[in-house]
């Protein structure tokens, strides 16, 4: 019989075969999955397995990449168990069959009772006196739909608070964004929601919308083609793998010559140089350095939050130089002279705030924007991600860097874009938000306001900002509704829901919801929760960071009775609207039709397929109004390169999509001029800088290779929780000797806002009164450091505060297990 323990079996040729999307990052690497019965396995030679590969000799290098973490045995729902192998697909033109060491797991994270997954919610569970117990989804929907109806009823919506995800990937798709987008703004109509990363409903990219350009406006194929890349704020070989290594290392390597040659006849081509735009030596720096060699790699390695002086240098310098493009800025924007005017700052005053040197910013800005030998403008491509969406004031450093990007021209030209490296895949489509106004809900919550909180895939208990007071805030209200329930004893659903009721209007209580895969630290505040499934438990489409959409096949059930979320909406939905009928309520009643919904491919057709038409709002994804053209049989077809939104036409059997946007330089504003905005240098925000003046070191966070988000999967996977157990701090070893600190040592860190612990972890590259947190941890919260300020639309700057730090002892076992070398690959 076939065992996953130490070797592979090898998929019969008639293994099942279907496709994945990695459902972690933005990237979404294409992988398929074969699936076959247990007690069956192909052969060595090519004609008698699935993989159509040689198995009898030594396999050329790269020719697959295969390990024990790629298989798995699955049971399905008939009791059957079946062998599954996920492996990179090599035709995907995303990861050209590269896997990252997340994908690389596919499938070791996919339920087993004894595996990763043991700890999935495989019923709804209820909290009651002080246990959790299993329950059936009609009794949990019942407590959860009255509670809802009862609130709603007496107190409106607005008391009706949700944190949900609004991808694509895990804990989303368009499927699932639409079923819960319908609940919570059609049918529920409440504003009190926040989204999974941040406290309010907005978006990661105010300006560079309002200015015209949405986020994702070229492919992955414009990093092969582009003379510069610079990568601000993205720490990009941790966190888009396979973009970085799939398509920008080869440019680096000159491997992409004759390609840009082709591509622009005439222009001087050779090897892609990078600037890095980030305070601190990212891995993904000195991996660059050795593939493109130190002399074409930039790091300008700016104070923290000083982005805005950056890019206000850099675009007051160009334009003296008479670099930028007077002919593109005239015929094609507006509001040049006075961005130009108010962004003004000198190299000299530049210098000053970024502590970057004059020398080095003048070669910035000849390497990214001085035409080049042939006389032709750079293709420079500005590639961002977190360092900056969760910067200092998100708003402005987008304005600063789109108006450089605008009088360069580095938009709409192949090799070029200005875009998000991303996060999730996107997934975005819902109907419009039903408030006219931000509203910061975590304050909210804080201050006593909202009486419901479903958290639906997502865990603000170790992502949130000022996470500390939030979560004891909401500890403290769910206590209330805790003992509340728990003295209903032998009472009906109608008598708990009264109970609940009675402790969230009349005592301060909240009462909680877990919508999730696995319990997670809400589980420490909630009282009901109920079971999703994730991608190749159902079927689900996204799109990634090139617009690519892709359907990921359902290949196994869920454990027990979980359901795709989707489906959740639809059951909450149909339950209140079959309390209100039975009420006689038919006007309430008529606000929850439209969920009839058997299967998720009804969802989508009637989210991304017919509201998506009618141009419903997209939030984190740009709008496809051609939507219709996409059906699942379609997408099914495209296999893992599916199609680049927004779809053009469907012909000969193919969809046909877009490479990149505005090559036409028609811009997504009201008469097609891309807009400058003005963007002052503003300084660091009062509360962070109080922190500043206070504290010694910048607390700097963000994430790990090997780490997926809070681990939810992760935690259960011994392989992560070998190797970090406990949020790890990077510190420099002359900081840490003068705290007699030593790599595995635990610390305290902490400020006027909270207090966390983590582990020790010294590091030469991280300068000193500088650190780096690993954020979202379990154990050791980061975001507990996080001062409650946001820009003025709502957005958090989690990558800035500063705190104090102590020892506090050792763990022998950290100390004996994990290994402290440098993750730098330094050369
Ligand atoms: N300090 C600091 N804080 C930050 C950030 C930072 O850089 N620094 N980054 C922010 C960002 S960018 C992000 S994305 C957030 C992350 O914050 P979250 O989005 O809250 O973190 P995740 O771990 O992605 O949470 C996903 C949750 O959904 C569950 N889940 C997974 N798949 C499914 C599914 O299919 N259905 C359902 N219902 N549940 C599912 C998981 O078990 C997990 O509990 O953190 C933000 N907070
Ligand atoms: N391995 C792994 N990959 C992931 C994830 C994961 O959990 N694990 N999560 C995914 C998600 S949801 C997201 S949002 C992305 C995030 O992807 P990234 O944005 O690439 O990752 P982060 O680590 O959050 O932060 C990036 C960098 O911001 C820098 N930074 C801090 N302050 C500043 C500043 O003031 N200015 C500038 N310019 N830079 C600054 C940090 O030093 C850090 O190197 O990653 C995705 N990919
Ligand atoms: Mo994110």
């Amino acid at each position: 019989m076939a065992t996953n323990k130490d070797r592979v079996a090898l998929p019969p040729v008639d293994a099942q075969k279907t496709n994945l999307t990695c459902h972690f990052c933005i990237v979404g690497c294409g992988y398929h999955v074969y699936k076959w019965p247990e007690n069956q396995e192909g052969g060595r030679a090519p004609d008698e397995n699935a993989l159509g590969l040689d198995f009898r000799k030594q396999l050329p290098p790269l020719a697959l990449i295969m390990t024990t973490a790629m298989q798995n045995t699955i049971t399905d729902k008939d009791g059957q168990r079946y062998n599954v192998m996920i492996v990179p697909d090599k035709q995907c033109e995303v990861n050209k069959g590269l896997s990252s060491t997340r994908g690389g797991q596919l499938a070791k994270v996919m339920y087993t009772p004894d595996g990763v997954g043991k700890e999935r919610l495989r019923s709804p569970r209820v909290y009651v006196a002080d246990q959790w117990v299993d329950t059936s989804w009609d009794d949990a929907l019942a407590l959860y739909a009255g509670v809802t109806k009862k609130i709603l009823d007496n107190d409106g919506p607005a008391a009706l608070a949700f944190d949900c995800f609004d991808h694509g990937g895990a804990g989303g798709g368009f499927e699932n964004t639409w079923g819960t987008g319908k609940l919570m703004f059609t049918a529920l109509k409440t504003p009190l929601v926040r989204i999974h990363n941040r406290p309010a409903y907005n978006s990661e990219c105010h300006a560079t919308r309002e200015m015209g350009i949405g986020e994702l406006n070229n492919s992955y194929e414009d990093a092969e083609l582009a003379d510069v890349i610079m990568a601000i704020g993205c720490n990009s070989y941790e966190t888009q793998t396979n973009y970085f290594l799939a398509h920008w290392l080869p440019n680096f390597q000159g491997q992409t010559v004759d390609k840009r040659k082709q591509r622009f006849p005439g222009e001087s081509v050779a090897p892609a140089k990078v600037i890095f735009v980030d305070p601190r030596r990212t891995p993904t720096i000195s991996i660059a350095e050795q593939a493109a060699g130190k002399g074409n790699v930039l790091h300008l390695d700016i104070e923290p939050g000083s982005d805005i002086a950056l890019f206000n240098g850099l675009l007051t310098y160009v334009v003296e130089q008479g670099w930028h493009d007077k002919e593109f800025i005239s015929a094609h924007t507006k509001g040049f002279d006075q961005a130009l005017q108010a962004n003004k700052l000198s190299l000299e005053e530049t210098s000053h705030i970024t502590g970057v040197s004059v020398d080095k910013l003048k070669l910035a800005a000849e390497w990214a924007y001085k035409p080049k030998a042939s006389g032709h403008r750079p293709h420079t491509m500005h590639a961002y991600e977190k360092g900056i969406i969760w910067g200092n004031d998100n708003y402005l450093i987008q304005s600063a860097l789109v108006d450089l990007v605008l009088a360069t021209h580095n938009v709409g030209r192949r090799g070029t874009g200005v875009v998000r490296m991303g996060g999730h895949q996107e997934g975005y489509t819902r109907p419009p938000y039903p408030g006219d106004s931000k509203i910061y809900v975590d304050q909210e919550i804080i201050n006593g306001k909202g009486m419901m909180y479903t958290a639906w895939g997502a865990n603000p208990f170790q992502t949130t900002l000022n996470a500390e007071q939030h979560r004891a805030v909401i500890l403290k209200r769910a206590s209330i509704v805790r003992e509340a329930m728990a003295n209903v004893r032998g009472g009906t659903t109608a008598q708990m829901v009264d109970a609940v009721y009675d402790a969230v209007k009349n005592k301060g209580g909240l009462f909680l919801a877990n919508i999730n895969l696995y319990p997670t630290k809400l589980a420490e505040a909630a009282h009901v929760m109920l079971p999703a499934t994730h991608p190749g438990e159902m079927n689900l489409t996204s799109m990634n960071g090139e617009r690519r959409m892709r359907l990921s096949q359902k290949f196994m059930d869920p454990p027990g009775s979980a359901k795709p979320d989707c489906l959740i909406a639809a059951a909450i939905a149909n339950t209140l609207q079959q309390m209100y009928l039975t009420e006689g309520k038919q006007e309430m009643a008529t606000r929850f039709t439209g969920f009839d919904w058997k299967t998720e491919e009804d969802a989508f057709n009637d989210g991304f397929r017919m509201a998506g038409q009618a141009g419903a709002g997209p939030i984190d994804s740009q709008g496809d109004t051609t939507g219709n053209l996409v059906t699942y049989e379609r997408l099914r077809a495209m296999g893992n390169n599916g199609v680049q939104l927004p779809t053009k036409e469907y012909r000969d059997g193919k969809l046909i999509g877009t490479e990149m946007l505005y090559t036409d330089y028609k811009f997504d504003t009201p008469d097609g001029k891309a807009e400058f905005k003005s963007a002052t240098w503003p300084g660091l925000p009062k509360p962070v800088a109080e922190q500043k003046a206070k504290y010694k070191f910048w607390v700097n966070n963000g994430r790990i290779n090997e780490v997926w988000q809070t681990l939810y999967h992760d935690q259960y996977n011994d392989f992560v929780q070998r190797r970090v157990p406990m949020a790890y701090l990077e510190i420099n070893p002359d900081d840490a000797q003068a705290l007699a600190i030593t790599s595995g040592d635990v610390v305290e860190v902490f400020n006027d806002y909270g207090s966390s612990y983590a582990m020790a972890y010294l590091e030469p590259d991280i300068k000193r009164n500088q650190t780096f947190m690993q954020f979202g941890h379990f154990n050791g919260v980061m975001g507990d450091l996080t001062t409650p300020w946001t820009d003025r639309n709502v957005i958090p700057y989690y990558k800035g505060t500063w705190a104090n730090i102590r020892r506090i002892g050792k763990v022998e076992e950290f100390k004996e297990n994990i290994s402290f070398k440098s993750r730098r690959f330094n050369a």
